[in-house]
């Protein structure tokens, strides 16, 4: 018996659970985790416990194992899924994509990274130079943009404030020649705040160690896991194998020093380092231009304006400055000099790589977006797993008992819906003339959600702290605007360094010129999820689910409830019973009988049988599958894997028979 076999392990997919309850489920998850199996399967997902210990399980010897080999004859292991999403991809020429879900520390971005990884591993054979530098690139570009887009939060020493969605180009032979990076939505707030206990980007704290300035009181001192100075040395070559231009790699630290600055409000060095005068520091800083009618006047701020002003810039330059970033690698790794005509199709591979659900005691406007985030692609997962899977069962008049799940839909719709949704209250709030005050947004909500089920405001919830919170599903949100005046915008275009002048191209526009609102963040975010989905549906998925074992980072420690209510809220019991229920595989009838027809009398090479629906049972019945497959009213359905294989093994044989034959007859001797 192989050894995920073995019943020691437990069972290494819970679809063979000898029963589908919650406490079958958590047992086997629980003695799998003890065991240092980390990895069990639902049909083609994989569930991943964090082990929170260096696992011996990714070396060259393990991917040895998995290269080519079908996804259940090796023990589970995200080897076999990207290895089954770069078959897919390879033989039957289809985009494919692996999403990696679960909450804030979870273990996503260490999947990634490990997929990534097979993925170089097992392609190029040939050692063709430019296929070498560009899988260099894709796996330098992680260690550069987690430098940036990463933090350590209390949930997660290097917690990812940023989604990514990456693209890998494939060739004809398989081989990669290039990629796309989309970013969404940094948590640019913790440039300027974070909770107790957390850091700030870990790019801040490699610059600092490096030029040894320790007087910035508001950041905490370094923490042991985290090596801010090999760290920083790693980053800087990895800018540079990745092109980055001295320069360039100046001006990201100048940013760096500004933002630090900009908290001491050392104006003069802000002007050197920002390559502008030090007069028109100040002036942005304290002045906002604004006009009335055909004046144009500057502005006092109050004190609070010009603080509240001053954060905006902080925040600001710093995502616009890793927006650069991911466009300066985008450049160096964008597929080029590919001709389809000649090559053949370019395929696709996308990792999504998103932050993971969080809640904290208050949350921010970006933790609303990264949650809605995760409820949309929660939804996703229910729309291709659950409900399509049942719904194509009762098209096709396969018998069928309903699973029930909670559908997160109405959750989404509460967030995204027109007019109706919390993004458009907000954007309404903010197109309302005059002052925008978060009560005017939370008036609007309240008018419209308040019968909702998953809406509470404090208007019909006392307990709440402030008259700005409100919650969804239980989660206390508080929003806050945050808008750049225009001044900075003006004063970062001007400066005389040309890749600064970069970032901030709408620097160029006066006061007079600027009339249209620029989009809100929201609508921006909410636009960029919806495309972001789409994209995701139109490939083909394979998924990993990720859970956290204990909320103190340990390799002993099964916390019982934390994953019980991991299992619960990702769906995972309903996914092993559409799954059980269900079959692994489905083909039109006359697409499974021009595949098979070689293997039966009946069927090769016409068949006489009034449908091709007829032609399919009868030659299922001939090879003794009955039992293992259900016709439908267009589709014939295979429940395991396994019959599947056997029949291409009777295919392979028979079609070598007949090449064979054809060829005698060729050569005259038949
Ligand atoms: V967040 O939503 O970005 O805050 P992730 O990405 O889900 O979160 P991450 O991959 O960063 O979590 O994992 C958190 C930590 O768990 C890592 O820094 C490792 O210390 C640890 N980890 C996760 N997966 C593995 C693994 N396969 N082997 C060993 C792991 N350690
Ligand atoms: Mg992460």
């Amino acid at each position: 018996m192989a050894e995920h076999e073995s019943l020691e392990f437990g069972k290494a997919d819970f679809v063979l659970l000898d029963s589908v309850s919650l406490e079958e489920f958590m047992a086997n998850l629980k003695l799998r985790f003890e065991k240092g199996r980390i990895y069990t399967y639902i049909g083609e997902v994989v569930v991943s416990v964090n082990p929170y210990r260096a696992m011996n399980i990714y070396g060259r010897d393990t991917i040895e194992q998995y290269k080519g080999r079908e996804l259940y004859e090796r023990p589970p292991h995200l080897f076999a899924i990207a290895d089954a999403a770069y078959k897919a991809m390879k033989r039957r020429n289809k985009d494919t994509c692996i999403v990696i879900s679960g909450e804030s520390g979870a273990g996503k971005t260490e999947a990634s990274k490990y997929i990534m990884q097979y993925i170089a591993a097992i392609t190029n054979p040939g050692q063709r130079a430019e296929v070498e530098r560009v899988k260099n690139m894709l796996l330098k570009s992680n260690c550069v943009l987690e430098a940036f887009g990463n933090a350590k939060t209390n949930r997660n020493d290097n917690s990812s404030r940023f989604g990514k969605y990456m693209d890998i180009n494939f060739d004809f032979k398989g081989d990669p020649i290039g990629g796309h990076i989309n970013n969404y939505l940094l948590e640019k707030s913790r440039v300027i705040f974070q909770q107790e206990g957390e850091r700030s980007f870990h790019s801040f704290y490699q610059v600092l160690i490096v030029l040894l300035i320790h007087s910035v009181p508001s950041f905490s001192p370094p923490q042991s896991s985290i090596n801010d100075g090999a760290d920083f040395k790693a980053v800087a070559d990895a800018m540079k194998v990745i092109g980055f231009t001295p320069d360039e790699i100046q001006t990201v630290y100048k940013v760096l020093a500004t933002i630090l600055h900009l908290n001491s409000k050392v104006v003069a060095v802000i002007g050197v380092l920002l390559a502008t005068k030090e007069e028109n520091v100040g002036k942005a800083l304290l002045y906002r231009t604004v006009a009335t009618g055909r004046d144009v006047i500057d502005k006092q701020h109050t004190t609070q304006e010009a603080s509240y002003g001053r954060d905006a810039l902080a925040k600001a330059m710093y995502e616009r400055m890793f927006c650069w970033i991911v466009g300066r690698i985008n450049d160096v790794i964008e597929v080029k000099n590919y001709d389809a005509k000649v090559h053949g199709k370019n395929t696709v591979i996308g990792v999504l790589d998103i932050y993971g659900f969080e809640i904290f005691q208050n949350n921010s406007f970006e933790q609303f977006c990264i949650n809605y985030c995760n409820e949309k692609l929660q939804q996703l997962f229910i729309q291709l797993v659950l409900r399509q899977e049942q719904e194509e069962y009762q098209r096709e008049g396969i018998p069928w008992k309903h699973i029930d799940y909670f559908n997160n839909q109405i959750i989404v719709d509460l967030v995204e819906l027109q007019h109706k949704g919390i993004f458009s209250v907000l954007d309404e709030a903010c197109m309302t003339v005059g002052k925008v005050t978060d009560e005017v947004f939370l008036q609007g909500l309240n008018s419209k959600l308040a019968k909702h089920a998953h809406y509470t405001s404090r208007k019909v919830h006392k307990s709440l702290e402030f008259d700005r919170d409100f919650r969804i599903r239980g989660v206390q949100y508080c929003m806050n605007k945050d808008t750049l005046f225009q001044d900075f915008k003006r004063l970062l275009y001007n400066s005389s360094n040309p890749v600064l002048k970069m970032m901030w191209p709408e620097g160029k526009l006066s006061i007079t010129e600027v009339t249209k609102r620029p989009l809100t963040a929201a609508t921006l975010f909410k636009n960029s999820m919806i495309a972001l989905v789409e994209n995701l549906a139109c490939k083909e998925p394979y998924y990993v689910r990720c859970i956290k074992p204990n909320d103190v980072k340990s390799p002993l420690l099964f916390e019982y409830e934390r994953c019980r209510h991991q299992v619960e809220y990702l769906g995972l019991l309903e996914n092993v019973r559409v799954r059980r229920a269900g079959f692994a595989n489905r083909q039109e009838y006359p697409r499974f009988l021009q595949r098979y027809k070689m293997i039966s009398e009946f069927t090769w090479p016409n068949h006489d049988l009034p449908s091709d629906k007829e032609a399919v049972k009868r030659l299922v019945q001939g090879c003794g599958f009955e039992h293992d497959v259900a016709y439908g009213k267009t589709k014939v359905f295979v429940r395991t894997p396994r019959t599947l294989f056997c029949l291409e093994e009777q295919r392979d044989e028979m079609v070598g028979r007949i090449v064979l034959f054809l060829q005698k007859v060729w050569r005259g001797t038949i």
